[in-house]
């Protein structure tokens, strides 16, 4: 039985990784942040059949020992500070945890299990102000933000202790994903579930930032099987993956809007409390890497992921529920 290792196993990767990774036989571990409230939401249903390590990416000791008391096959490093306008907050502990908290967890694999596999979650937002269309592994970085930075400097350690130490360690260069598990601030999710309460009569508007910004967003649950395949090649690499289509913000909206029979313009404010001090104009990606060496491809279309996460929003909304 595999043993694998899921730091950010609360959040809405880690969960569908759990969920994957269990299917497969996977002995799952996962860390967890102490908090005075429990925040199981997004794993309660698998909980069960998971095994949970108090630590912290801040924390080094705490790395050392989830690596020393699970001594796992695979470690999936998916926790971070990964809302981009926290990082102009709090850019310190961005850094701190985004950027170091790859060192951290690397140091402690090389010290005590150094054939351990490991996959960072690694991030479009890198390429920011972009260097090319579509972006690439091969294309250069250019972070906007500190979160963006920070990422940077994950992804570069990610290499280093992959040459330094032959470490089998993959940076997965993720462009957006989303679904219904998807935090309330990311826009996708702060749309779809503002949209289900207009519809219900819940609330009045939406207000939104930049409408003009460009995603290329997909389904988390294609994405995290790409993280898993990356860890069975021969050879560690690092891989972009994205649908290769980009939609702007305000379509985005215009589709969460038609999904209930709206129109849009009826309810849609902007406030420049939304705005950021340094934007990502156009995210597009290539996947010709990941679709020829890992044979993945992406599954939802856009329309199929926003259709999604209303009808999710609206049923929750109904049993007088809310996601976070
Ligand atoms: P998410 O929902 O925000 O989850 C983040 C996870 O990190 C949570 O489990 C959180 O724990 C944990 N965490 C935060 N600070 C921590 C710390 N100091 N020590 C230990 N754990 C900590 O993020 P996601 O969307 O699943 O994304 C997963 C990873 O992929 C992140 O690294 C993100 O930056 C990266 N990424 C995401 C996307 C995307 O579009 N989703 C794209 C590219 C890259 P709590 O539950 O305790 O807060
Ligand atoms: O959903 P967002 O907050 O995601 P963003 O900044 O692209 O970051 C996400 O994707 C990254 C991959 O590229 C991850 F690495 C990162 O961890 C995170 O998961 O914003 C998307 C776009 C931005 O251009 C923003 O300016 O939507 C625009 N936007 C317009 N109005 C808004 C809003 N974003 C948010 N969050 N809220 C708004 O009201």
């Amino acid at each position: 039985m595999k043993k694998a290792l899921i730091t950010g196993i609360t959040g809405q990767d880690g969960s569908y990784l759990a969920e994957l990774l269990l299917e497969k036989g996977y002995k799952v571990s996962g860390m967890v942040r102490r908090s005075s409230v429990e925040n199981y939401e997004r794993v309660e249903h698998i909980r069960e059949k998971l095994n949970f390590v108090q630590g912290d990416l801040t924390d080094q000791s705490s790395l050392d020992e989830a690596i020393k008391e699970i001594m796992p096959d695979e470690v999936y490093n998916l926790a971070a500070q990964s809302f981009v306008p926290t990082s102009w907050n709090q850019p310190v502990l961005t850094a701190d945890v985004t950027g170091l908290g790859v060192t951290r967890i690397l140091e402690a694999i090389r010290k005590h299990k150094s054939d351990t596999k490991f996959y960072q979650a690694s991030s479009s937002e890198m390429f920011g102000k972009v260097q090319e269309i579509p972006q690439t592994e091969k294309t250069s970085f250019y972070p906007r933000s500190p979160y963006g930075v920070a990422k940077v400097y994950g992804h570069w350690i990610t290499v280093n202790y992959r040459e330094s130490y032959n470490i089998f360690a993959c940076s997965g260069i993720l462009f957006n994903h989303e679904s219904p598990r998807r935090g309330l601030e990311f826009v996708t999710r702060k749309v779809t579930h503002t949209v289900a309460k207009i519809k219900l009569g819940l609330a009045k508007e939406l207000r939104m930032g930049n409408m003009e910004a460009k995603r290329d967003w997909g389904f988390a649950g294609d994405y995290i099987y790409a993280m898993w395949l990356m860890l069975q090649q021969d050879q560690p690499d690092d891989y972009v993956i994205a649908t290769g289509e980009t939609h702007s913000v305000q379509q985005l909206v215009n589709i969460a809007f038609d999904c209930v029979g709206l129109n849009a313009k009826d309810y849609v404010v902007t406030d420049p409390k939304f705005l950021r001090p340094a934007e990502v104009d156009l995210l597009i990606g290539s996947s010709e890497k990941a679709k020829k060496k890992l044979g993945w491809t992406p599954s939802v279309s856009f329309e199929k992921l926003i259709e999604m996460m209303v009808k999710e929003d609206i049923s929750l909304l109904n049993q007088n529920k809310v996601r976070h």
